[in-house]
């Protein structure tokens, strides 16, 4: 009978002893959680583990800031093309080597850059301050070799003012973008101009710039950036090559600064938010994630322009003291990001 009540007793410790370790456990358990969720609230929007940013030209060596580039296109050999834009020197790089050639020195400034299907080069010259905007064409016959004379640049339209980013459709017409003047500009082959006013407007009084990044989707609408209210716009052109109505595709604090744009994998856009050092990604039904941003020491500083090799993204460094990248003298300065996606 004894020997029962001490085995009683020594079961009800037992399990007195279980409770305690269970809710030692579940106590654990939940400080667990709330270290997780604080590890994934302090990682915040600034989800830099998913690409690898590294530079693949540095196009100012001897300093770390002055040089200004904006635009950025490629061929079809891998070469990388930009303009200095105070000495005005067309640089074509090689990104596997890191290597740079100066081609030409161009007639004026230029930023956005594209090529068309037979590998002639355009170049946006928005102009201002009494000068008109025009675009500029070298052909690929200059382009095949090495350095060639100033004279080789063509003016092939002008009358688009604020002239800024590029992109063919699939008939060869040109669309040019206007900068703060709202104007989509569109030049035919025969380098024959019509000007859209697509009434985009600015948001914010300090960035007036409203149609920027232009590229064409798969859906055959032409998708425009606004950098003033960090929005993607969308808009159908008809077989007669007139403009439906203006779509909103994403609008996001993300997308403050949204400058050049791409499509990438499974059909993402992908924008270069300049003042922002950030490069964010929406994807097909309009979602909006930032894939990579960083504060004014690099590898990002002030992104303007965006061109995918595969599935390498490259962007323009254009390094303007302003927004995260202000001040501008940390880091490499001008010079050519390399992103490089995860496989998902
Ligand atoms: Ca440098
Ligand atoms: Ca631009
Ligand atoms: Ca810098």
């Amino acid at each position: 009978m004894v020997i029962r009540i001490l085995t009683l007793i020594l079961k009800e410790e037992m399990m007195e002893v279980r409770k305690k370790v269970m809710v030692v456990l579940v106590v654990a358990l939940i400080g667990l959680v709330s270290l997780n969720s604080a590890i994934f609230a302090s990682g915040g929007p600034n989800k830099q583990d998913k690409v690898k940013v590294s530079i693949a030209a540095d196009l100012d060596p001897a300093s770390a800031a002055g040089m200004r580039i904006e635009g950025l296109t490629g061929d079809k050999k891998g070469r990388l093309y930009t303009i200095d834009l105070d000495s005005r020197q067309l640089l074509r790089i090689m990104p596997g080597k890191g290597t740079t050639e100066t081609l030409t020195v161009l007639p004026r400034q230029a930023t956005g850059m594209t090529f068309d299907k037979k590998g002639n080069l355009y170049m946006a010259s928005g102009g201002g301050a009494g000068q008109g905007g025009v675009i500029l064409r070298v052909s690929s016959e200059n382009l095949k070799k090495g350095p060639f004379s100033p004279d080789k640049v063509e003016t092939f339209a002008e009358g688009v003012d604020g002239a800024n980013g590029l992109a063919f459709d699939r008939k060869g017409n040109l669309y040019v973008s206007g900068g703060a003047t709202g104007n989509i500009y569109v030049v035919t082959p025969e380098g024959e101009r019509t000007v859209w006013a697509s009434g985009i407007t600015a948001e914010r009084p300090e960035q007036p710039i409203v149609v920027n990044g232009l590229a064409f989707g798969r859906d055959g609408r032409l998708y425009i950036s606004n950098t003033s209210s960090g929005e993607i716009n969308r808009v159908r052109i008809g077989k007669d090559g007139a403009f439906g109505e203006v779509e909103r595709f994403a609008k996001s604090p993300l997308l403050y600064g949204a400058d050049g744009i791409a499509f990438g994998p499974h059909d993402a856009l992908y924008v270069a938010a300049n003042e922002r050092n950030a490069i964010v990604k929406i994807s097909r039904s309009g979602k909006v994630a930032e894939i990579t941003s960083n504060n004014n020491n690099g590898p990002l500083e002030f992104p303007a322009s965006l061109h995918f090799v595969g599935r390498t993204l490259y962007a323009s460094n254009f390094d303007v003291d302003r927004g995260t990248n202000s001040p501008n003298q940390p880091g490499i300065g001008a010079s050519i990001a390399q992103i490089d996606l995860k496989k998902n």
